[in-house]
Order: C-alpha cells, then sequence, then structure tokens
C-alpha cells in the first residue's frame, strides 16, 4: 500500500501553462484529446522525466509539438504516463488521447454516466480517470474544454468557466467550446452532457456586474429548483457584505445529478450537486432539508474564494479550504437563521460524528502528515474541527482582526495553491497575535478534556477557576501538549444577571474570554459580590468537553436563566444524558428506573417558556439520542440496556408534562400557509417534538396517526410517521401510515429515502430482516449513493438495538454488503464502514461478533485502497 506524506512533498518539474480538452461523449467509448501547453520549471532537473498520474487508463495516442512520439521516449500504463528527454526549456505541447467508458463506471469518479447524463467528479484524484495529468491541487492551468454530443440525447453540454462558442455538427452531432479564463488545478474540472430542464436568474454584484445564474434539474422538477436559487443569491450577496468577496466569472452554473457520492462539489463556476440537496418543495422536504439545502448551496458558492481563486498547496492541507469554508457557511447559516440554534445544532452534530472520530482508530489531526487514500481524509475533523479552529482564531482575535487577517490572505494569496501556515501568518501579520502555540490545534488529534475547579471567597468578593487540560493518546500521537484553549466564561449572579469582575489575573484574557495554554492554569476574578453560577465554554467558544463538579443548584440556575443559549441548552442537555445514563445502568443491574423531579420539571419549563424561540425549546425536548446516550457511557455499552432506559426515562418525562406537550402538539394545527423560514420551521420544530413525547404520555399511536393524516407537508408527514414507526412499530397505524408513504410517493426516490430510512431505524432486532427484504423493494438501487446511504447506512449507524442484535447477525450482513459494494464503489463503501468504527465500546460479547465480521472483510485480499485503509486502521 502506498502512503503518502506530507514531508514528501516537493513541486512538479514542470509547469502547465495551457490545457486545451476535446472530449467526444460516447456512451460506452468517449475519447479525451488533451493539448498540454508547458515548459520545464526553471531550476528543475534538466533530465528529469515528466510523470503524469493515471487511473485505469488506455493510452490511444501521444506526441509531443504535433509529432507522435517514439515508443523508447515513454512508458505507459493505466496509472502512469512517463516521458523522457523532454525539452531542458522553452514551451513544448504534449498531445494525449485516451479512451474511457463513462457508462461502465461504477465509482462515480472521473467521467461517469447514469440516468442518461455525463457528469465529472474530479475531486480528489478523479481527473486522473479522464486523462494522463499532473493530478494535484498545486499545478494550476487555464483550461479550455470542446464537447461534442449527440444533440438529440446531449442537448445540453456544459464545462467550467465561459461558453465561447457553439456549433452544429453532421450526424446529427453538436458542440460547445467552453473557456475558464480563471487557472485552476484539475480537480476543479468539470463537465456536464445530457438533457436537463433548467431555472433562470439573474444576480448584480456590488460593483455592478451581471451575472446569470442558473439551476439545471432533471425534467419535471424545475418547480423545486426556487428554495436553491434563492439560497444562492442570498449567499452571493453575504459573502459580498460580510468577507467583500465577489463573484468572478459572468455566469454561475449548477447542475443536480441523483447518482452522486457526496454532498455537493464546488467545481469553478460549474458546481455539481447531489439533487437531494437542491430540490425541495412543501410536499416533498423537510425543514431540515432546507436548511440544508442553504447551507450547502452556499458553502460550494463559498469555495469559490476559499478553495477555488486560492486552492491547497497539496491534500494535507484540506482543511485550509474546508475548514474555512465551512466556517464562512455555519456564519452564514447564523445569519440568516437563529444565531444559538444553528449553534447548537453545529455542536449537536461536531459530538455525534465528530468527537467518537476524535476519540477512536479513525483519530487524525485537522492538517494529517500521511495517508493512505485521500478519499478517506474528507472527515468531519477536516471539516467540522476545522471550521471550529478558524472559529477559535476569529474569537482570539475579534471579528476586526478576523476580518483583518482574512483580508490579507485573499490579497496576498489570490490565485495561489497555500498551506495552512500560509493562512495563519496572515492573521500573525494582520493583528500582531503570535499563533505559534495556537497553531497545535491543526497537529495534534484528540479532544482536549477540561477540568474545571472553582473557590469563592465572600469577604475577598473573589472567585478562583482552576482549569486544566488533557488530550488523550490517539493513534500515533501518545503524548500531548497543551493546547491554547479560548473559553469563553460567564458568571451568573444569584438574580440570573450575568456578573461582571472589576479584574481577571491569572492568564491571557480578551473581555470574557480566558486564554488557557497551560496544563493547569488558575484565573482569579475580582469584585465579585455573591458566589455566581459559573458557565464555561459559552457558545461552545472550543471543541472541547469541559468536566466540572457543579453543585445542582448552579446547574438549575444556568437551566433557567443562562443569557447564552448555547451554554444553557447544554447544561439542560448534560442534566437528561446523566439522568438517562443512570437510567441505563439501573437497567443493565436490574434495577428500577427512577427520574427525578428536577429534570422534568426544567423541561417542561422550558417547553413553555415564551420567551425562548420555539426551535430553541423544540431542541431542548429532543432527549439525547440512544447513540448520544451510548457514547456517553463510552465503554462496555449494552445497547438494550439503553434504549429501555431511554423508553422509561421518556415516558416518566412525558407523563409529568403530558398537558403540556399535548397543547404544543395540537399547535400544529393553527399554523397557516407553509413556508420555509426558520421561524415557521422552529414552531413546526416544538410541535413534532410535543407530539413525540405527548404520544409517549398517552401511550396510544391515535395522535400521531390523526397528525400523519393531517399533515400538508413534508415536515409534519414524516415527524409523524416516524414517532408511529419508532415508538408504536407493528401497531396497525404505523403499518398504514408507512404503506400509505410508500404509495403515495412511489415515484418520487429521494422522499422514499426518508421511508427507507425510518424503516431502518425502528428500534429491535428484528429490523435486520425488514432491511434484507427493503433490498428487495422496487425503489431500492444499490447502485445508487442516496439509496444506499438511506437503507444501509441508517440501519448500520443509527440504529443500535437493530444493528447490534446480540447474534451479531447485523453484523454479517453488513459485512457482506460491504464487501459487494466495495467492488461497485469504493468511496462509497469505504465511507459506509466507518459506521463500525466504535465497535470497541461495545459490551464484550458484541465486540467480539463485530471484530470478527470486521476481520472477515479484512481477510479478502481484493480489497479497494480505500476500504483496505479503514478496515486495517479500525483494526490496529
Ligand atoms: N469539496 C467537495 C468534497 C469532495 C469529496 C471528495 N471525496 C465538496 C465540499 O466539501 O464542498
Ligand atoms: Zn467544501
Amino acid at each position: 500500500n502506498r502512503t503518502v506524506y506530507l514531508k514528501d512533498y516537493r513541486p512538479t518539474d514542470f509547469i502547465i501553462e495551457t490545457v486545451d480538452l476535446v472530449f467526444d461523449l460516447g456512451e460506452t467509448m468517449t475519447t479525451v484529446g488533451s493539448q498540454i501547453r508547458m515548459r520545464r520549471r526553471p531550476g528543475a532537473d534538466p533530465s528529469a522525466p515528466l510523470i503524469f498520474d493515471g487511473d485505469g487508463l488506455a493510452l490511444s495516442g501521444l506526441a509531443l509539438d504535433g509529432k507522435p512520439l517514439l515508443p523508447e521516449r515513454y512508458d505507459s500504463n493505466a496509472n502512469r504516463l512517463t516521458i523522457r528527454d523532454l525539452p531542458e526549456d522553452g514551451a513544448f505541447t504534449l498531445t494525449i488521447k485516451t479512451r474511457i467508458n463513462p457508462t461502465a463506471n461504477s465509482q462515480l469518479l472521473g467521467l461517469y454516466r447514469t440516468n442518461g447524463i455525463y457528469s465529472t467528479q474530479c475531486e480528489a484524484e478523479g481527473f486522473r480517470r479522464i486523462t494522463y495529468f499532473y493530478d494535484r491541487p498545486d499545478v494550476l492551468a487555464v483550461y479550455t474544454v470542446t464537447i461534442i454530443a449527440d444533440e438529440k440525447t446531449c442537448p445540453l453540454l456544459l464545462s467550467n468557466g465561459n461558453l465561447v462558442e457553439e456549433q452544429r455538427l453532421d450526424d446529427g452531432r453538436h458542440m460547445a467550446r467552453w473557456h475558464d479564463p480563471f487557472p485552476k488545478p484539475s480537480y476543479l474540472f468539470a463537465l456536464v452532457a445530457g438533457d436537463l430542464s433548467m431555472i433562470e436568474d439573474r444576480f448584480k454584484t456590488m460593483s455592478g456586474r451581471d451575472v446569470t445564474l442558473r439551476i439545471y434539474v432533471e425534467h419535471g422538477k424545475a418547480g423545486r429548483a426556487g428554495y436553491a436559487m434563492d439560497s444562492l443569491k442570498r449567499a452571493m450577496k453575504w459573502d459580498e457584505e460580510r468577507f467583500g468577496r465577489e463573484y468572478d466569472l459572468d455566469i454561475f452554473m449548477i447542475v443536480a445529478v441523483s447518482d452522486f457520492n457526496m454532498g455537493a462539489m464546488e467545481n469553478k463556476g460549474l458546481n455539481i450537486f447531489n439533487d437531494r440537496l437542491i430540490l425541495a418543495d412543501p410536499e416533498t422536504a423537510t425543514d431540515d432539508d432546507y436548511a440544508r439545502i442553504e447551507a450547502v448551496v452556499a458553502h460550494e458558492y463559498f469555495h469559490n474564494w476559499t478553495g477555488n481563486r486560492i486552492t491547497c498547496r497539496d491534500w494535507f492541507q484540506l482543511s485550509l479550504k474546508e475548514g474555512l469554508t465551512v466556517y464562512r457557511e455555519h456564519e452564514f447559516s447564523a445569519d440568516e437563521r437563529s444565531r444559538p440554534v444553528v449553534r447548537v445544532e453545529e455542536v449537536k452534530f461536531l459530538r455525534a460524528h465528530q468527537f467518537p472520530e476524535d476519540g477512536g482508530p479513525l483519530a487524525h489531526p485537522v492538517r494529517p502528515t500521511e495517508y493512505v487514500e485521500i478519499d478517506n481524509f474528507y472527515t468531519t475533523t477536516v471539516y467540522e474541527k476545522g471550521s471550529e479552529v478558524s472559529r477559535m482564531i476569529a474569537t482570539l482575535l475579534g471579528p476586526e482582526g478576523f476580518r483583518k487577517g482574512l483580508d490579507l490572505f485573499f490579497e496576498r494569496h489570490d490565485g495561489g495553491a497555500v498551506t495552512i501556515e500560509d493562512y495563519l501568518t496572515c492573521f500573525e501579520e494582520a493583528t500582531g497575535h503570535d499563533l505559534t502555540h495556537f497553531a497545535l490545534w491543526y497537529h495534534q488529534a484528540g479532544t482536549p478534556v477540561i477540568s474545571v475547579d472553582s473557590a469563592y471567597d465572600e469577604e475577598k468578593a473573589e472567585l478562583r477557576l482552576t482549569l486544566g487540560q488533557k488530550t488523550p493518546a490517539t493513534p500515533g500521537q501518545r503524548i500531548k501538549k497543551p493546547l491554547h484553549i479560548p473559553l469563553r466564561v460567564g458568571l451568573i449572579g444569584p438574580n440570573g444577571d450575568d456578573m461582571e469582575a472589576s479584574a481577571i489575573s491569572g492568564g491571557a484574557h480578551r473581555k470574557d474570554v480566558l486564554e488557557l495554554t497551560q496544563d493547569e492554569q488558575t484565573f482569579v476574578f475580582e469584585g465579585i459580590g455573591a458566589r455566581p453560577a459559573i458557565s464555561v465554554n459559552r457558545d461552545f467558544s472550543a471543541p472541547v468537553r469541559v468536566r466540572f463538579d457543579q453543585s445542582r443548584e448552579d446547574r438549575l440556575r444556568i437551566a433557567g436563566a443562562e443569557t447564552d443559549l448555547v451554554a444553557r441548552w447544554d447544561t439542560v442537555n448534560a442534566l437528561a444524558l446523566e439522568a438517562l445514563v443512570r437510567a441505563a445502568e439501573n437497567v443493565k443491574a436490574g434495577q428500577p428506573v427512577t427520574v427525578d423531579a428536577g429534570l422534568s420539571a426544567v423541561l417542561v419549563a422550558t417547553a413553555e417558556d415564551e420567551t425562548l424561540e420555539p426551535a430553541f425549546r423544540a431542541l431542548a425536548l429532543a432527549l439525547p439520542s440512544e447513540l448520544d446516550i451510548g457514547r456517553e457511557i463510552g465503554a462496555n455499552v449494552d445497547p438494550d440496556a439503553i434504549h429501555t432506559a431511554r423508553k422509561t426515562v421518556i415516558r416518566a418525562i412525558a407523563e409529568t408534562g403530558c398537558e403540556t406537550f399535548v397543547r404544543l402538539a395540537t399547535g400544529m394545527d393553527t399554523l397557516s400557509a407553509f413556508s420555509p423560514d426558520a421561524a415557521s420551521a422552529g414552531r413546526r420544530a416544538l410541535a413534532n417534538a410535543a407530539l413525540a413525547l405527548a404520544a409517549a404520555a398517552e401511550n396510544t399511536p391515535a395522535r400521531a396517526s390523526r397528525a400523519y393524516q393531517a399533515a400538508d407537508n413534508m415536515t409534519d408527514m414524516l415527524a409523524a410517521m416516524r414517532v408511529l414507526a419508532h415508538q408504536f412499530a407493528g401497531s396497525d397505524e404505523a403499518e398504514d401510515a408507512l404503506s400509505d408513504f410508500r404509495r403515495r410517493f412511489a415515484g418520487e426516490p429521494l422522499v422514499l429515502d426518508k421511508w427507507f430510512s425510518t424503516l431502518a431505524t425502528v428500534p429491535g432486532g428484528q429490523t435486520l430482516e425488514r432491511v434484507a427484504s427493503l433490498m428487495g423493494d422496487t425503489a431500492f438501487d444499490e447502485t445508487n449513493p442516496n439509496r444506499v446511504r438511506a437503507l444501509i447506512g441508517a440501519f448500520a449507524s443509527s440504529n443500535p438495538t437493530g444493528f447490534n442484535r446480540p447474534d451479531g447477525a447485523a453484523y454479517d450482513f453488513f459485512a457482506d454488503f460491504i464487501l459487494t459494494s466495495d467492488r461497485r464503489n469504493a468511496t462509497l463503501t469505504a465511507r459506509l464502514m466507518t459506521a463500525m468504527r466504535s465497535f470497541e465500546a461495545l459490551e464484550p460479547q458484541r465486540r467480539a461478533l463485530a471484530r470478527k465480521a470486521i476481520e472477515r472483510i479484512a481477510g479478502h485480499d481484493d480489497l479497494s485502497r480505500n476500504l483496505r485503509d479503514i478496515v486495517d486502521r479500525m483494526l490496529k
């Protein structure tokens, strides 16, 4: 297995100036002509050969300056092209011809054709599946792309940049030529051809330029692209206002395709999207779908500056574009929606996905130092933790400092392929801050644990806050150093108001942000007239775990009065999580489960608090999931005990607050016409959270069944169906709703994904058989990544009792699926496999069975590099 190391980075021996590509599209045979204008890099070894990457290619022609190259001048195989004796200086032109089969390309990487549409995915290393090239991000070139195809089946021919020529050819074919004036790396190349429908709009940029905006979708779906277009325009405006970034081409296009490995791709001027992140209307999309569409459309657009205009020197720098762009996306969502609600959702996501990654066998730094397969590093660590690291820079420097640093970054590095060091240097130079210590966040894996101790001296009116930090060992990094951690701290007085210290000593701080830089530090707050309740990590200012043995009284004060809503939610959530963990321990020990009245009271009071926005109240009511509880327990996990415990606790809380929940659940009926805005979505979220609790209290499916029938939008419909399927599995009401849903949306694959997921996550061992039989449903298609994720992915990653059946049958089923799927689509399969990464946390019997299944996979010697890398690291 080849391992790539950061320390081996060196620039290429040759520089590429321009690339002229000619695609003659055929379903099973497409020819690609590539004419590359290039020269040896000044100072490079004059005898060095040119070595281009390939992946499964067949060379069908090779010429230098128009003359066929003699066989002794080059070697080629499927994965490499080597040319010797190239000119020492001066430009030359290389012409390379390859033949590829887009229809047989089930990896969905490179150029592929599904549903009659040709499209590409080149990041990270897909371009080498199209033609031999320097397929690496630091080689920037200007591309001209000519596409020739049958006019009937492919009326639409798209690539990056501006359309410069169109022509009708003989035999019913036509051609289009696109030119992208901005030098770009090969991973941003894109091509789309086929028959699609389109919606169009315009945007006037801040300097007054007119930009044409187009979104292409399957015929019949144009009516569902409006929200994506609206999101795009808002994102363009926001990036101008917030960061001074203006769009640079005359046209911006988005194409939605139904077979796509990930969410979306930021190709220059021609974003390609998974259609589930474009298509939305009230009948088929939930509020969460709308929010996701808005966020991802913005994310890909924001890449135009952070990623495209300034790109990565090598793939180790991936977080340079991804972490920063996620941060920009998060800020956009916060400005467009409710800032605290958006932040709580980010915290939940980070804890549910990144923390376990950081604490498991696949842990790696935000900037890794080695990889076997780069595809496996598009992780929550690179993305979400990377975003948190940029957020911490903003917290340490303040918004103006952050903006100044970023302005310098754009000015200095526009057109460049740069490193994370280059990024940090801009903040240092623009603000005078030293980020040397802070930079460790990029290099050290693992989630720091912060310990908090406090002592209040009434006489001195002084609070001493002792903060400690410890980062657990991760694979390949046993010894950890202390990090530079910004912790936002609030002191809440007896009347619920914030207390201001007259002075703070013991370490650097910026307003209420304490800078923890050592293993342990004591901060002293002066002028504190009464003992405060201490709120640590307000707004989740650092991606850490906090261990604080705080009095119950203080926690209840925070849960009821904290003005920082993120910390308030966190405390409510932590109280609930503790109760659930205790209940699971009781179940395991065969003891009765008791729920203390304090917790129910906090939840009911939060639900009823009209001063809080509904979306926030909904978040508080959505109690920690079975997965959350399992993660908190961390070792010797018994999913069945957790399930029973959670059900019992929810029932008790639901009964206490039954009246409230019934009232809130019926509030739904009074809503007027559907609008996807955040406030309306929040009201639906509250009503649906209340519905789940009301149904639990009443212990009958009647209410949810009525809600299902009354629902006039997908959010309410799905919420009711999930209550029926999950809380009343097997009831007539549940089965009726499920079969009604299946019938009603028979022609809507994206909606049926919700149905597959709902069924795949029904708790209990019997779900395995249901999942296995659903693979035979006519709507299921194992070649479509969305279907696979909806059924198999949801089952493996979100059904703890079903997937972890004590007899291990689900592990075997999953392993069989993985082995078949790996041959078809390695990217998707390796990603799917990570669902089992925390198997070591299970109780011994399940752990052993899970290991056996993973070992069975690892025992095959023909695994893809992607899957091999994941299972090897999981078993290490
Ligand atoms: N940059 C792409 C992800 C590419 C994944 C390649 N395996 C989408 C994004 O992060 O915006
Ligand atoms: Zn991205």
